[in-house]
């Protein structure tokens, strides 16, 4: 098949890179991450192209790192310039304190400014100048998440005439949060302009069709099928829900290496056979950090046995560390956990052992295998793959999985995890004891459910599934996905 017949063009908010000086010059590597694992194999079998901003304003020799890229990598690259008042009023602003909150059902966290309004209008439209300037006809446009969802309005105002589809990462809010946005109409015609929407649950996907019914009470919508049809009379628009994953042999093959096994049992001496429970966020108050610290410390109360038996261990990666909301958060972490461990610690036990920084890979997988318990209670949360990379790399099927009922995990999980509300301190504290005593038989059997979901589900499997979704369907994208997906299930 010809690598140039059918091209692929992804935007997203940021380029996944890693550039940074070493001994021999200038480096530049694709970023880990989701995203990255699920369409850099598709990107590089149809020479496709990633458009993002830098995000850094670091002086490297972009035009030779990028041409070194393509080269190793098989696709190519192309930045959006933003000047730091475009970060600000755009990213930190209009995406992060009010789209952001307001979408994970945090409305006393919304900020609504005209200004950073404005400005996000203006940097949407500066993606939009940039895509069109790169994209050819025929090419599939696909667009990504929630700092960018007016790029595929601006580029139909340039009379592109491409297929354009966009995948929110994070939930959709219902129309009773959605209605205090000042900008709902605009934001909402925006996203119509794109022939395929997906969402991560169905919840997100009816929530979403609900709106449009609302602002829009012409439009006909055709829920039967299992994508629904909307009727904007002049065109169509299909709207899907296509849960995103991991890949599961990546976790799955990566937890069973020795390097990583002898860090696993290091870490199980380092807390001398206690049970351990594990948290894996990114700094960020949608994850449910200082109430999970709550629950455990209540579990800690109601059932002494746990005292010297278990311990939290809480791994935050810093994130958006300049948008005040996070550096609160940060003080208010340090401060639940002093006061926990002042209250409980005896004998060399520290019930909580909080990190505050990113895991390398094999820290990673280790403490994904040797923890028993995960305690995963987003307030909201889209997906969550932290919940699935555990299961993944539970290899000895014996972790149980506590997860949020607000995470878009839970629609797949939920039937084999213990499934928590995190505003249920009480609740919550008590699936910690059900975890921490559940037997060996019933662990099991819960972990060996939760993987062979994860595995089926996997993200090749949701790659192939939006890609199928795109009217008229995209032939030789569809093709090179079902064969990963195959490689990926043999
Ligand atoms: P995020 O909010 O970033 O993503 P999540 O899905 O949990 O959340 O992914 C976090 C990623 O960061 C995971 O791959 C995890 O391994 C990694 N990570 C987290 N803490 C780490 C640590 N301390 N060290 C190393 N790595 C760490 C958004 C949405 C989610 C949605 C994803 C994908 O908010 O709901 O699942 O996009 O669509």
């Amino acid at each position: 098949m010809n690598k140039l017949d059918e091209q692929f063009l992804v935007v997203s908010n940021r380029l996944p890179l890693v550039v940074d000086q070493d001994e021999d010059g200038w480096q530049i590597k694709p970023a880990s991450g989701g995203l990255v694992t699920a369409l850099e194999p598709i990107m590089s079998r149809v020479n496709g192209l990633w458009i993002g901003w830098l995000g850094s304003s670091e002086q490297a020799p972009f035009d030779e790192l990028f041409a070194r890229f393509a080269a190793t990598h098989g696709y190519r690259l192309a930045a959006v310039p933003l000047t730091d008042e475009d970060v600000e009023l755009y990213y930190r602003g209009f995406a992060n304190e009010t789209l952001w909150p307001l979408f994970h059902d945090l409305l006393g966290r919304c900020h609504f400014d005209l200004t950073t309004w404005l400005h996000y209008q203006k940097v949407n439209d500066l993606f939009a100048e940039v895509v069109a300037e790169q994209a050819d006809d025929g090419q599939l446009i696909w667009v990504h998440d929630y700092q960018l969802a007016l790029v595929g309005h601006l580029l139909r105002q340039r009379g592109l005439k491409n297929r354009l589809a966009f995948y929110l990462h994070i939930p959709f809010p219902s129309f009773d949060l959605l209605r205090r946005l000042p900008w709902k109409k605009e934001l909402l015609q925006g996203l119509l302009s794109y022939d395929l929407l997906g969402f991560q649950t169905l919840r997100d996907r009816r929530n979403f069709v609900a709106c449009v019914r609302e602002m829009f009470p012409h439009v006909r919508a055709d829920i039967r099928r299992r994508v629904t049809l909307l009727d904007l009379g002049e065109r169509q628009v299909s709207v899907g829900n296509f849960p995103i994953s991991i890949d599961f042999e990546e976790f799955n093959q990566g937890a069973a290496v020795k390097e990583v096994e002898e860090a696993a049992w290091y870490l199980h001496e380092h807390y001398q056979g206690r049970q351990l429970l594990l948290g894996v966020d990114r700094l960020d108050y949608t994850k449910g950090i200082p109430d999970r610290f709550l629950a455990f410390e209540r579990a800690l109360e109601k059932y002494p046995e746990l005292r010297r038996q278990a311990t939290l261990i809480q791994v935050v990666v810093p994130s958006r560390t300049l948008v005040p909301d996070y550096q609160n958060l940060k003080e208010t972490l340090d401060q639940i956990v002093g006061r926990i461990n002042a209250r409980f610690n005896e004998h060399g036990w520290v019930p909580i052992h909080y990190l505050y920084r990113s895991l390398d890979r094999t820290q990673l997988l280790a403490h994904y295998r040797s923890c028993e318990i995960a305690l995963i209670s987003p307030l909201r949360d889209g997906m969550n793959l932290v919940a699935k990379e555990y299961c993944a790399a539970s290899v000895e099927e014996k972790g149980v999985l506590i997860l949020s009922e607000f995470a878009g995990a839970a629609a797949q999980l939920g039937e084999h995890a213990l499934l928590v509300n995190p505003y249920d301190i009480e609740g919550t504290a008590d699936a910690i004891w059900q975890a921490y005593s559940m037997t060996e038989e019933e662990r099991h059997q819960r972990m060996r459910q939760l993987r062979a979901e994860v595995r089926r589900n996997n993200v090749y499997r949701w790659v192939e599934q939006f890609l199928d979704a795109v009217q008229p369907r995209t032939e030789q994208l569809y093709w090179h996905c079902t064969e990963m997906r195959r490689e990926g299930d043999e």
